[in-house]
């Protein structure tokens, strides 16, 4: 059993987060969800982090809900004892929605590097991340409803703005893997990479996006998201706000006196 289900390391300005349950290919217990939520708060409070990495130990990124786990496993003799069944939408509210939310708004870029199997609650917190890298062995399963669920932890709002309506349902009904090079296709990932390279190139990416402007990449971010339910007009006077914002930040100013001084620019803004 390991005694931390995150593992972290601090590389650089980078924060690397590591589900650390393999023997259960990373399935998430309620202390696992816990302790990731605790180790996003310290990535978020600690100034010098400009990246999160997130990644799995061992064959897999995470087979989702653990369906051992007491929170949620139904009790086998429920049916012939006529004992109510487990309300598994409280693990969700208390667990799930929080973390969904925490890494949608981290004040820093999130890339995942998914390093094998990707099911359930596993797949849609890798796909909610900023930046998707997946090795070529990776595969992703809505896993819902094979065992009579719904997508949740984001699945039924990022499937359709990832891939379309049509092919959100195809991989949400049947539930089938979807490897890696099919989820780059799709759109659903951002890039495959040969196993052996996907942990070097995960980290590079996170440092590039590390030294970049933090706090621009940030609004970006939520700038896509909201224009998602915005008309065209509203989100160009949206733009046009955040550049206001952003044109009057540290990282502005130095990233254009950095152009004409043809030089390196020294982002700080977070
Ligand atoms: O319930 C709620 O709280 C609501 C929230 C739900 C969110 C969800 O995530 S629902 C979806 C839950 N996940 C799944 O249904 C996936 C279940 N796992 C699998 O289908 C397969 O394990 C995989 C396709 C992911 C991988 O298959 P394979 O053949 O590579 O590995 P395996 O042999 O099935 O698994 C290896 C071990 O991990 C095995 O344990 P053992 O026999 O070696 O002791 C297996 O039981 C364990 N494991 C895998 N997934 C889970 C798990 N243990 C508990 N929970 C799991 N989800």
């Amino acid at each position: 059993m390991s005694e931390f289900l995150i593992q972290s390391e601090q590389h650089g300005a980078v924060r690397l987060l590591r589900l650390n349950r393999p023997e259960a290919l990373n399935a998430f217990t309620a202390a696992m969800l816990g302790q990731l939520r605790q180790a996003l708060e310290a990535a978020a409070e600690d100034v010098t982090t400009r990246c999160v990495l997130l990644t799995g130990a061992g064959r897999a990124f995470s087979a989702g809900q653990d369906l051992a786990d007491p929170h949620v496993a139904p009790s086998r003799e429920s049916a012939n004892l006529n004992q109510a069944p487990k309300d598994i939408g409280h693990m969700l509210e208390q667990f799930y929605i929080p973390l969904a939310l925490r890494l949608r708004s981290l004040p820093v870029p999130v890339v995942a590097a998914v390093n094998g199997v990707a099911a359930g609650a596993g797949a849609n917190l890798a796909l909610g991340c900023d930046l998707v890298l997946a090795g070529e062995s990776a595969s992703f399963i809505q896993a819902f409803s094979r065992i009579g669920l719904v997508p949740d932890c984001g699945g039924t709002w990022l499937l359709p703005r990832l891939v379309g309506r049509a092919k959100a349902l195809e991989l949400a009904l049947l539930g089938d893997k979807v490897k890696a090079a099919e989820a780059e296709r799709l759109g659903l990932i951002s890039r495959v990479l040969p196993d052996a390279e996907l942990q070097d190139a995960a980290m590079a990416l996170a440092q590039r996006l590390a030294g970049m402007p933090t706090r621009a990449l940030v609004e970006t971010r939520r700038a896509l998201d909201d224009a998602m339910r915005l008309d065209y007009e509203p989100a160009l006077k949206r733009e046009a706000v955040l550049q206001s914002q952003l044109g009057f930040a540290h990282d502005y100013l130095e990233g254009t006196a950095a152009f004409l001084d043809k030089r390196k620019p020294e982002f700080k803004d977070r």
